[in-house]
């Protein structure tokens, strides 16, 4: 027999994703987090184009030193709609603001859509979540292409959609309404479906206070988190009339760490596909109680101190990853220097 382990095992995802700032801390949230096996990273078109967060993708894993997760590039554009991006909130690369490393990491060579469909299928049925912070054009692709991967996933936590808020008209959410068609897909699946909407993400507001203890880590990705959070902020003001950004994809992945970060609901959820003024919306049910057969749940209510805990806990755990880099990079750019000292310190004063 074999002994039980003490404390349970990390819980394997999947992190489909745009990149994005917000898809950024959600990288970071789950790379540093000791609760999450991130067994993939996988990109689509969203945010900005395909080649555009893909970069961004890679850049974000040198950043934060993620070795041995492969990282593949998926669908660059939505199955029927034509591509739109946001380039008034993300900026012209996706992730604009802070500095970006050119990554020496490469790209997996498989589709996205093979790499989510050969890890599910390798690994034991009921283990492995998938976490969509983007359009879900990859996963309804993966679901049409292989279906046996809809009962061997655990579940589906994913960023999207809002039951009584839009952010990309009255009623719809961006990575819904971009793709709609592939949002009816997953949600009509019978994988259980934990939509992370508007709702709860729209508490996950990146305040000054936030920001600072964010900053006050000293380490390089630390400094990067912070600007990627100046810039969102900007934005958000600019194009939303927000006073803070909310940081929507990092709450997905927190779900996955601790489901008691935020209260959900079980109500039946469908894509409205053939509205004038709807399209795109997740129409949710809450007349109670929901059917027995009801798959899907939506998040309502966030502990944001909980939440804010596991971003900048994991942000510290990263540390200073790139320990030898640095040097290099001050050695072959001598005007550097000096700001790579000021990280290093900073970072060793922890
Ligand atoms: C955020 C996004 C798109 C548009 C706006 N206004 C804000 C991106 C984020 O990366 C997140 O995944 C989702 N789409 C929020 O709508
Ligand atoms: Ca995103």
């Amino acid at each position: 027999m074999e002994t039980q382990p003490l404390t349970p095992a990390p819980s394997k995802i999947i992190l489909d994703c745009d990149p994005g700032h917000d898809d950024a801390v959600a990288l970071l949230l789950a790379h540093g987090n000791p609760d999450i096996e991130l067994l993939a990273v996988t990109t689509v078109v969203g945010n900005q184009s395909l080649e555009k967060v893909t970069r961004n993708a890679l850049s974000v894993a040198t950043i934060a030193g993620i070795t041995g997760v492969p990282f593949a590039a998926g669908c660059d554009r939505p199955l029927v709609r034509t591509i739109e991006t946001a380039p008034s909130i993300h900026g012209e690369t996706g992730m604009d603001g802070p500095d970006q490393p050119e990554s020496t990491i490469e790209l997996d060579p498989r589709h996205a859509v093979d790499l989510i469909i050969e890890t599910v299928m390798a690994h034991e049925p009921g283990t492995v979540t998938l976490v969509p912070t983007a359009g879900l054009t990859n996963i309804a692709m993966a679901a049409r292409k292989e279906p046996r991967i809809v009962e061997r996933v655990k579940e589906v936590v994913l960023m999207g959609g809002g039951y009584h808020v839009g952010n990309w008209s009255a009623v719809a959410e961006f990575n819904i309404i971009i793709d709609p068609e592939a949002a009816h897909i997953v949600f009509n699946e019978k994988w259980p479906v934990v939509m992370v909407g508007l709702d709860l993400t729209h508490q996950a507001l990146a305040t000054p206070e936030i920001v600072d203890r964010i900053a006050a880590i000293g380490t390089k990705p630390a400094t990067f988190v912070m600007e990627l959070m100046e810039f969102f902020t900007k934005t958000y003001k600019d194009a939303q009339g927000f006073d803070y950004p909310p940081v929507h994809d990092p709450c997905a992945v927190a779900y996955v760490i601790d489901p008691t970060v935020m209260t959900t609901r079980k109500v039946p959820v469908d894509i409205e596909l053939q509205g004038r003024l709807t399209l795109g919306m997740t129409v949710a049910d809450f007349r109670t109680p929901a059917p027995d057969e009801c798959h899907t749940s939506v998040a309502v209510d966030l502990d944001h101190e909980k939440f804010w805990d596991l971003v900048t806990d994991a942000i510290v755990r990263i540390g200073e990853p790139d320990g030898g880099a640095p040097a290099a990079t001050a050695a072959a750019v001598p005007a550097m220097a000096g700001a790579v000292t000021a990280g290093a310190v900073a970072g060793e004063a922890k």
